[in-house]
């Protein structure tokens, strides 16, 4: 995985710099870059040193980061962590040498709540409810009629991301639509757009009467449009598709009528974790969970919202 070493040795109000250990999934999606470069710059426009590594979305690579850090007895360590389950040992290590634990982006389950001091990032869950909320408003803008037969893109299997959109999205399915709404197929496609593109390839002949994609993130779905494509039908109006993430590229695909609305999930959470960085190392309280603020767009707002899109 890659390591990089950057920063000073003084922070930006004069006292010694700040070491953050920071483990990164990988850089899977045009989110996850977004989310790298957040935290990179935020990390030097605070002048702490950071040093940060790249898992390319393995566990054991995130692990072995983590007890790197500890043996370099940085100040603070953050990760966003790939998967939900498998962190206690390695954060009881962490615990142990006294090395504070701030999770970003993504959650972790565990059984002792000490292990971690606080989450920076999105309501999955939320995200997931505002999906089939939005879905609600695409079909009636399309007027469909009759039954809605869903091919849902999971991400990673066992990432809170994945595990909680869908969720949420069921929650909506089974309070509001128990007999027009059904997931005819589901399957991971590792958040990827390689992973969207062969997944909904199979969909559609497994499937071909699938008529909207619902997908965990926009990288997918931008992979699944090419097969939509090569199928013959038309991304947008045959399939209708409702996506996550709100990255450049998904309000390109939004503009061109490709996609018809996009959840946004933040991923510049660089300088919250910075700040919370601070107040960890200083010994301060802070929330156990630091949510990030984020909207909705249909297709109509995407060409006004691209030139002022972060990421
Ligand atoms: C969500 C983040 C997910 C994005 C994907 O916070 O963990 O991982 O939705 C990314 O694009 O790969």
């Amino acid at each position: 995985c890659a390591k990089e070493d950057e920063g000073s040795s003084t922070s930006s109000d004069g006292s010694k710099a700040i070491t953050l250990g920071f483990s990164q999934v990988g850089s899977e999606s045009g989110w996850r870059s977004a989310n790298t470069d957040s935290v990179k710059s935020a990390a030097k426009e605070a002048g702490y040193n950071l040093k940060f590594s790249d898992a390319q979305q393995k566990q054991e690579n995130q692990i072995s980061a983590i007890r790197s850090y500890i043996a370099q007895k940085v100040d603070v360590i953050a990760f966003s962590p790939v998967v939900v389950t498998g962190w206690d040992a390695v954060l009881k290590e962490a615990k142990a040498a006294k090395i504070p634990v701030v999770l970003t982006d993504r959650s972790v389950e565990t059984s002792d709540e000490s292990l971690y001091v606080t989450l920076v990032g999105s309501d999955f869950t939320e995200e997931g409810r505002r999906a089939g909320k939005i879905l609600e408003k695409v079909l009636a803008k399309a007027g469909v009629k009759g039954p809605v037969k869903i091919a849902q893109l999971e991400g990673t299997t066992g990432a809170a991301p994945a595990i909680e959109r869908a969720k949420g999205f069921k929650e909506v399915m089974d309070a509001d639509h128990k007999d027009d709404w059904k997931i005819v197929v589901s399957q991971t496609g590792d958040f990827t757009r390689a992973g969207g593109k062969q997944v909904m390839a199979a969909f559609l002949t497994s499937n071909p009467d699938i008529n909207v994609l619902f997908a965990h993130n926009d990288d997918m779905a931008i992979g699944a449009i090419q097969s939509i494509e090569a199928a013959g039908k038309k991304p947008g109006k045959d399939i209708l598709i409702v996506s996550i993430d709100g990255v450049k590229d998904g309000f390109v695909a939004m503009s061109e009528g490709k996609i018809n609305a996009i959840v946004e999930c933040n991923p510049l959470l660089g300088p919250q974790l910075m700040d919370v960085v601070k107040k960890v190392k200083n010994g301060e309280t802070v929330e156990r969970w630091i949510k990030t603020k984020e909207g909705d767009f249909m297709q109509d707002q995407a060409k006004a919202a691209l030139p002022s899109r972060k990421y």
